[in-house]
C-alpha cells in the first residue's frame, strides 16, 4: 500500500470505483476516462510501480492478470469481436498511474477499430 497511490486507495475502499471483478490478488474496475466502449483496468492488489518492477516471484500475478482479462473480455461480450490488452510502461510509454495495471480495450463494432480506419476489412 502506497498512501498517495490512487489504485491502492481504490483497492482499500478509500476511493470509489466501478468494480467488475474482485479476487484475492487481483481487482478490475472501469477506467474513469474510457478510450473505448469497453475500457477496464486489471490491477494487482500488491503495489508494483510498473512492468519494470515486476519480479520473477510475482510471475503468478501477471498470469492471473492475463487470465482475468481474458475472462472479463468474455463476460463483457467483446471476446469474439476482439479487444486489446495494453501495459503502458513508465512516462515514455504513456503510464500515468504508477501502480501496475493492464488495460482491456474493446467493444468496437467489427471493422470499426480506430487502427483499421480506411483499411479494407
Ligand atoms: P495509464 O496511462 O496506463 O497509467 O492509465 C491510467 C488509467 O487510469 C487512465 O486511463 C485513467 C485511469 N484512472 C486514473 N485515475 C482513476 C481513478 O481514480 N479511477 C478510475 N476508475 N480510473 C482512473
Amino acid at each position: 500500500m502506497e498512501g498517495d497511490c490512487i489504485f491502492c486507495r481504490i483497492i482499500n475502499g478509500e476511493a470509489k470505483a466501478d468494480f467488475v471483478y474482485q479476487g484475492e490478488n487481483i481487482v478490475a474496475f472501469r477506467d474513469i476516462k474510457p478510450s473505448a466502449p469497453v475500457h477496464i483496468l486489471v490491477v494487482p492488489k500488491k503495489h508494483i510501480r510498473s512492468m519494470n518492477d515486476l519480479e520473477e516471484q510475482d510471475a503468478f500475478i501477471l498470469k492471473e492478470m492475463l487470465f482475468t482479462a481474458k475472462e472479463i473480455a468474455r463476460e463483457q461480450g467483446t471476446d469474439q469481436a476482439g479487444y486489446k490488452l495494453v501495459f503502458n510502461v513508465e512516462r515514455g510509454g504513456g503510464q500515468y498511474v504508477f501502480h501496475l495495471h493492464l488495460h482491456i480495450l474493446g467493444g468496437w463494432e467489427l471493422g470499426k477499430h480506430p487502427r483499421l480506419a480506411g483499411m479494407p476489412v
